[in-house]
């Protein structure tokens, strides 16, 4: 298929934190998948993140650390777009646009705002309540046809369908309408240590997430770590959260099936379960580590690759921006 006819990806990760092995389960190890037959932007958010307050230095250096790690874990920068939402100036125009086409009462119903400022009480920010016109600006902006999107982030994309048949209502198709991309494999890995929440890179407990830089015997020791039952046998099911967790990771990182997996841990002891688990992410995450150290030694492959990929997104987005800039009447550029 050439580069034309393929339909193309959008989606992308913040750089809160140093990704989890949830994150490179839910999103990296499909998009892996998704290269050869998309065409693909893969974005560190870093405007996103500051929805809630960041570190300078940190979110800098995790935002490179987030597009090294794309490339580590086997995203070919020749063939996806990978660059910062902050270099893209598309981003933040586009979403001031869709603001004035987004309702307060759409915003005020998003399930993430609620949660956010629940969590973040001393600093409800209007960004962290427009986060999700600038999700729907982060999509529009490239035509996106299909969106690879968790259970968590559902609604914001049923939003930024919603906004773009508004627009384009009014002013004719400006935007593809997007659609969800459900992957086959798309188990929502659960926190180590409160296994019925979403394993998070920014929980303030390590001990909940395995990190895809731990070194291997953190990674044994949190999942030896990790939070069971009483019980001492496997079985799989909803009200054993912490071992279904585990049994799922291991499914996941090892690309065996849910039912096979189950049968290898069905009726052993947890103290079996644990440590096959913990080797199988030792084992998968080995060669990503290597390749991310021998990366972050090459600064100019890795500054060339930033700067090349952020132009094709600027050049992208900017064909979308005027387009939309026009319909709503700003003055067109002489140049
Ligand atoms: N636990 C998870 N299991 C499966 N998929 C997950 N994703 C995140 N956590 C899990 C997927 O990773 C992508 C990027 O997520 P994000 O960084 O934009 O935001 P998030 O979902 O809020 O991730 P975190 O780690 O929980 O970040 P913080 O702690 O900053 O809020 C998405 O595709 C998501 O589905």
């Amino acid at each position: 298929m050439s580069a034309e006819q393929k339909k193309i990806i959008f989606s992308g990760i913040q750089p809160t934190g140093v990704i989890t092995i949830g994150n490179y389960i839910g999103a990296i190890k499909n998009w892996t998948k998704l290269q050869d037959d998309y065409n693909c932007l893969f974005c560190a958010v870093d405007m996103h993140s500051i929805t809630v307050r960041q570190d300078p230095a940190l979110l800098r250096k995790r935002a490179r650390d987030l597009l090294t790690m794309y490339i580590a874990a086997g995203l070919d920068p020749e063939k996806n777009i990978m660059y910062y939402q902050s270099h893209v100036s598309g981003h933040a125009e586009l979403a001031w646009i869709l603001n004035c086409f987004t309702y307060m009462g759409e915003l005020n119903r998003m399930t993430q705002f609620k949660e956010k400022s629940a969590k973040h009480g001393s600093n409800i920010n209007a960004g962290l309540f427009t986060y999700p016109v600038l999700m729907a600006a982060d999509i529009l902006l490239y035509q996106t046809d299909l969106v690879p999107v968790g259970h968590d982030q559902k609604q914001h994309l049923e939003l930024a369908r919603e906004i773009a048949t508004r627009f384009n209502n009014v002013y004719g198709d400006v935007f593809t309408v997007p659609e969800p991309y459900i992957a086959k494999v798309g188990a929502k890995i659960m926190s180590l240590q409160e296994p019925t929440k979403k394993m998070s890179k920014s929980d303030e407990n390590p001990n909940g997430y395995i990190s895809l830089m731990d070194e291997p015997n953190v990674i044994i020791k949190k999942i030896k770590r990790a939070v069971t039952d009483s019980d001492r046998e496997v079985t799989y099911s909803e009200s054993k959260p912490g071992v279904k967790n585990l049994i799922d990771i291991y499914s996941c990182v090892t690309s065996e099936s849910i039912e096979s997996s189950i049968d290898r841990f069905v009726g052993k002891g947890y103290g079996e379960l644990k440590q096959v688990v913990g080797e199988a992410i030792v084992e998968e995450l080995k060669p990503v580590q290597e390749r991310f150290k021998d990366l972050q030694k090459n600064k100019d492959y890795i500054d060339s690759i930033i700067k090349k990929n952020g132009e094709t997104a600027n050049y992208l987005a900017t064909k979308t921006l005027r387009k939309a800039q026009k319909k709503v009447g700003f003055p067109v550029r002489i140049r």
